[in-house]
Parts: C-alpha cells; structure tokens; sequence
C-alpha cells in the first residue's frame, strides 16, 4: 500500500497538521487524504476534454496523437475556450446569486419583513448618489428602496449596462469595453446567453469565445462582487480596522462552539447575534459560553465588522470538527466539502445546512429565510446548546497556536488611516511613496487554499518575497487567512518588509495609534475584490491615469474555485495582471493559453494589448513574486517612475 504523505508537507499549519494525524489516528479520511489518492486526469487538467453533448465526451491529445477533433468537428482551442468559459460562468453565477440575496434581504428588511436594522447610511447615501438618485430630504427606508430598484433592474433590464457598472468602473476601462462591445445588459441575461452561446453547436470560435467570456467577468465584478460588497456595507456597515485571533487555537474548550462557514452573512449575522442572548442558556447546561468561529468566506465577513475569530481557511475546514470540540457548524452556500459530514458524523458535531438551493445528504437542515433570519438562527444556536451534552472529552484534543491579527481595511478605513497623514489629500502619501520608491507597487493577494498543495505556503512565500521588495500587499479570502495565521495581518510582520516601505506604514500607523500598519492589509472575503478595485479606481483617477498604467497587480498562488477564475477575468479586463498558481485548466490550448498570457506575442489579439492585463501562470510562488515584480517595475517606468 501506498504510504501515505507526511503531515508536514500537508499544510504548514502545525495546528492543521495536528488535527490531520488525529484523523488518521482515528481513521478518518480528509481532504488532504483525498487528494493523494485522487489522481488527476491528464486531460481534463488541461481543459481538452468535452462533455457538452452526449456524442462525446471527447478529449484531444495536446501532444498531437489521435483525433485532432471532437466527433462534432469542434477542435482543440474551441473545446478550452468553451469549458474556460464555462468555468467563469460558474463563478460569476455564484457572485450575482450572493448580490441578489442581499437586495432582496434589504427589500424584505425596509418592508418591514425582516428583522434587520440598515447599519451604513453614510454608504447608502453615496451609493444612492452615485446611481443618480436624489437623496435630499428622503428618508433611509425610501432610498433603500430606489438603490435596491438599481440593483435589482441589473438582473432584469433589456437595454443599456448594468448600473452597478456605470456606478464603478473607471471612465478609461469603460470606454475599452464599449468600444468592444463587450459591455454585459443584465447578469441573468449574460448568463443565460453564456450558457446558450457555449452549447453544443453555437459559438466555435475560440476569440470569440474568449471575448464573451471577458463580457462574463464583467458581470461577475459588477454584477457580483461590487454589487454585493455595496449592499451589505449598507446593511451591515462599513468595516473599520478591527484585532482578532487566528487559527484552531480560538476553539474554547469550556464554551460550546459554534463554526459559520460560507459565505452570505444574513445567516452569520444572526447566529453571533444568538449565540449572545442565548450565552445563560449555555451556562445552565454547564458550558462557559458559547463562542462562535469562522471558516472560508463567511469568517471573512464575521471578522471585519465583528472581530470574530478565525478558525480555518477552505483546505483544512473539516479540521475544527476533528477537535471533538465542535457542537454545530452552519453553512449556507460555496465552498463548502461535501465530505464534512462524514467527517461530522465521527464526532458529535451537527452540520447544519440553510439554504434550500444547498442541502447536504445527512445533515441537519435548519431553513433560513430573512423573514425567519431570528427564529432559525435562534433554532441552530439552541441545537449546538443541546449537543453539548454530547461531546465526548475522551475525543477532545485542541491544538494550542492562536495569532493575532488586523483587518477590516475597507477602502474607506484606508483613506481613512491616510487622512490622518493629510487631511486635505488623504490619498497624497501613498502616492508620494509609490512615487519616490519607498513602495515599489501593490498587489493583492487573493483567493483560496487547495489541498492538493501545501496548505498557506504559496500565499505566504509569495507575500513574504513581495514585502521584501518593498511592495504593499492587500488580501482577500482565504489567502488573507494564511497570512493571519502566520503574522502578516500585524504589524509585527513589518519585519520581514523592505526598510523603506516598513518606515512609511510605520509612520501611517503611528498616525493612526497603531505601531504600525502591518504589511499586509486585509480588505475583506472574496466579493470584497471589489474594494481592491475601488482603490485602484481612486489612484487611477487621482493620478488621471487608467488602472492598467498603475504598478499594481493581483495573485491567486492556492486557488481551487471557478469564482477565483471570474474575478481573475474581471481584474484583467480592467487592466490588472493576474498571476495564479494552480493549473488553471487552459494549457492544452496554445491560443487560449497565448491570448491570456500573452506568453508568444505573435497572436493578433492579447488580453494584455486589449486591457493591459494578462494571466500569468507559475506554481513557484517565488519565481511568480519575481514575475509580478518585474511587471510592476515595467509599468512604473511607463509611467516615468524610477
Ligand atoms: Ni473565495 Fe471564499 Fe475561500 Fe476560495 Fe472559497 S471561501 S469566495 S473561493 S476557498 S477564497
Ligand atoms: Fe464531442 Fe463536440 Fe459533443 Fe463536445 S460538443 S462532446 S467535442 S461532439
């Protein structure tokens, strides 16, 4: 048999690893044991296998043996393009569900219907001016309403743009895609296109392809990711910077645990709230407490405007039960392993599902409605109460490590931090560094864990070898996880920054109270890529330049999701480059590979010469900061930067 792969070069999490030989101690299989066994197809990794009719599947050898066609006659470049397409259609319909929920909870929430109260009415005010819509003397559940209105006409109007992307995108980038007619009516519409237009049968042409694909990366940036950071900072308020602990550590042994894990916060919301008028209920069945952790995206949510810990990142989320500590973990929707009730039902945990769209065979189900958010949220908090009694301590074994860590960096607490450097032009002093050189560029790291790769090693090497070079890093999802685990979410990772950068946010976090700014902002779960953008919206606009020209880019070392595949179409539409380090399923196209790469330059059309932006594939994620770097360094000197 087959020895298995040692726990260290699993995850570089000792907690993580800890909880992996528990697992196995016990017989347990996780997602890291899967993915050893799992052997990965050849061809579908390369993006040349075709299921799309029931005369295949087909699958064409890139290597140039065998049939050169599928039975249809669609050759290799159409079949990537498509099955890339169908990746980013994926994604993109996972963002504008996330964004219509929320309008519709705020809908329900201003009706009367649900119970939650509109926290950020500066937002809504800005938003509502920007969509063009007279705030003066109007009450807040009226202009709720009209924003809700544009939102929502984004899935249905039948002429135009979408509102959300006139509201955000930059004047230059727009002109780029009006000019190409790339610009999406609404997301139902482009998705349903998408899926008719990437049939058996329709569109067979591989740019063309490409370029609706570009059309369905806009909607997802748009039409999910701007969409719904902009409502919940409406509904929930806009985050501010806020202290909290990483990793399994933050389980409580004396408290009953309670894990959200997710992504949509209606739910998350709720249950923290519970779990605080419920804490004597607790008491009365001996616990000390109840403490609720965070897992992937809806951790990401709980810890920027609630300072809930963290307790895992995507490939380790069965972890938190394997502590035997665990009395419920709720989800609701994406990323979210089928395998966690199997791995549930060794222990007492209770996995709760709420969504009725996404159900999990065995687990509890528990639905969740905005107009029932308190009933089920108070339901799912009694449920882990009662399962306390159930925890077998024999079982129990929490690892220890716990970091502490930053985030709640909206782009609004950035400005923010900023003003209090200059107050009159808050934006000055990022500038003036990026200028003399102090900070060489930014890039955002971004995106998830994979358990086929060394868990948080990529995300970290990559930011660690940035910093070094003097460059900011920004973080999303659970990339920005891995690196609150492993102290580059505080200011005590400034040690491992360049002096000249390090001496700026040093300053910048004295001005703030802070000893310093730490070299890794964290601005949120992965539909708030969107506040990334909106940054480099305002230094693109403030410098009259447009977000292509900026020194800035955006990486994804340890993704798994199509959504990463969206949003990375989104970036580089809009002129980011975009390094990912996980095959991204299109080498077995040298056209598809070289349109979004740019790698060969002799093909008529690029990303790169269309937007500005490029893919950039590399799994070393050293070699990828080097790349970026070098990237960054070419459009600093376009830019008339030393
Ligand atoms: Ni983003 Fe967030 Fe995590 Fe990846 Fe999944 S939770 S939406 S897809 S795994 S970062
Ligand atoms: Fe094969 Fe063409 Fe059908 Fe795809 S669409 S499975 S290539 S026949």
């Amino acid at each position: 048999m087959k020895e298995r792969p040692d726990v260290n070069d699993l995850s570089m999490d000792t907690g993580v690893q800890q909880m992996i030989t528990k697992a196995r101690d016990e017989g347990i299989e996780t997602a890291f044991d899967r993915a050893d066994k799992m052997k990965q197809c050849g061809f579908g990794s390369q993006g040349v296998c075709c299921r799309l009719c029931l005369e295949g599947p087909c699958r064409i050898s890139p290597t140039g043996n065998g049939p050169q066609s599928g039975v249809c006659g669609a050759n290799i470049d159409t079949i990537v393009a498509r099955n890339f397409f169908n990746n980013v259609i994926q994604g993109t319909a996972s963002h504008a569900e996330h964004a219509r929920e929320i309008a519709h909870a705020l809908v329900e929430t201003v009706a009367g219907h649900a119970p939650y109260t509109i926290a950020g009415v500066d937002k809504l005010k800005s938003i509502a001016q920007g969509l063009g819509i007279e705030t003066e003397g109007k009450e807040v559940n009226q202009l709720v309403k009209e924003v809700t209105d544009k939102a929502l006409e984004d899935f249905q109007k039948q002429e135009g743009t979408l509102n959300w992307l006139k509201l955000k995108a930059d004047q230059k980038s727009y002109q780029t895609w009006e000019n190409l007619g790339l610009l999406p009516e609404n997301a139902h519409a482009e998705i349903a296109k998408g899926m008719a237009r990437n049939v058996m049968g329709a569109d067979a042409d591989p740019a063309n392809l490409l370029m609706g694909t570009v059309s369905m990366g806009l909607v997802d940036g748009f039409a999910g990711l701007h969409m719904s950071t902009d409502l919940q900072d409406i509904m929930f308020g806009v985050p501010k910077a806020v202290k909290a602990q990483y990793r399994l550590g933050v389980i409580n042994k004396e408290k009953i645990n309670i894990s959200v894990h997710g992504h949509i916060p209606l739910l998350a919301d709720k249950v923290v709230e519970w779990a605080r008028k419920l804490e004597d209920e607790a008491k009365k069945v001996g616990a000390d407490g109840i403490n609720i952790v965070g897992v992937c995206c809806s951790a990401n949510e709980l810890l920027m405007r609630k300072g809930v810990s963290v307790a895992t990142n995507y490939a380790s989320q069965e972890m938190p039960i394997i502590t035997g500590a665990l009395e419920a973990m709720v989800v609701d929707i994406q990323c979210i392993m089928p395998g966690l009730q199997q791995v549930a039902e060794c222990y007492h945990t209770e996995l709760i599902t709420t969504l009725p769209y996404s159900k999990i065979s065995g687990a509890t189900h528990v639905e969740f409605t905005t107009e029932k958010a308190d009933e089920a949220a108070k339901e799912i908090v009694m449920k882990a109460i009662n399962n306390y009694k159930n925890r077998d301590s024999n079982k129990v074994n929490i690892p220890e490590e716990v970091t502490e860590a930053y985030a709640g960096f909206s782009t609004e607490q950035i400005v923010e931090a900023l003003a209090n450097v200059n107050p009159d032009d808050p934006l000055k002093p990022l500038v003036d560094a990026i200028a003399n050189g102090d900070i060489l560029g930014a890039v955002a790291i971004v995106g998830c864990t994979n358990p086929r790769k060394r868990q948080d090693q990529y995300n970290v090497d990559l930011v660690m070898e940035l910093i070094k070079n003097n460059v900011l890093v920004v973080a999303t999802g659970c990339s920005a996880h891995s690196l609150g685990k492993f102290g580059l979410l505080s200011p005590d990772g400034l040690k491992y920054s360049g002096k000249e950068m390090r001496e700026v946010l040093t300053a910048v976090g004295k001005a703030n109270g802070l000893p310093a700014l730490p070299p890794a902002l964290h601005m949120g779960s992965c539909v708030d890529n969107s506040r990334i953008a909106d940054l480099l919206t305002a230094l693109a606009n403030y410098l009259d330049v447009g977000i292509k020209d900026l020194p800035a880019a955006g990486s994804c070392p340890e993704t798994h999701h199509p959504k990463a595949l969206a949003i990375g179409t989104y970036f580089v539409a809009s002129g980011v480059d975009v390094h990912v380090g996980v095959n991204p399923q299109v080498t077995g196209s040298e056209l598809v590979t070289n349109v979004l790469t740019a790698s060969k330059g002799d093909f008529p059309i690029t990303t790169d010469e269309l937007f500005g932006g490029k893919i950039i594939y590399e799994e070393d994620s050293v070699i990828a900061a080097q790349k970026l770097i070098e990237r960054i360094k070419m459009k600093r000197k376009a830019l008339g930067l030393k």
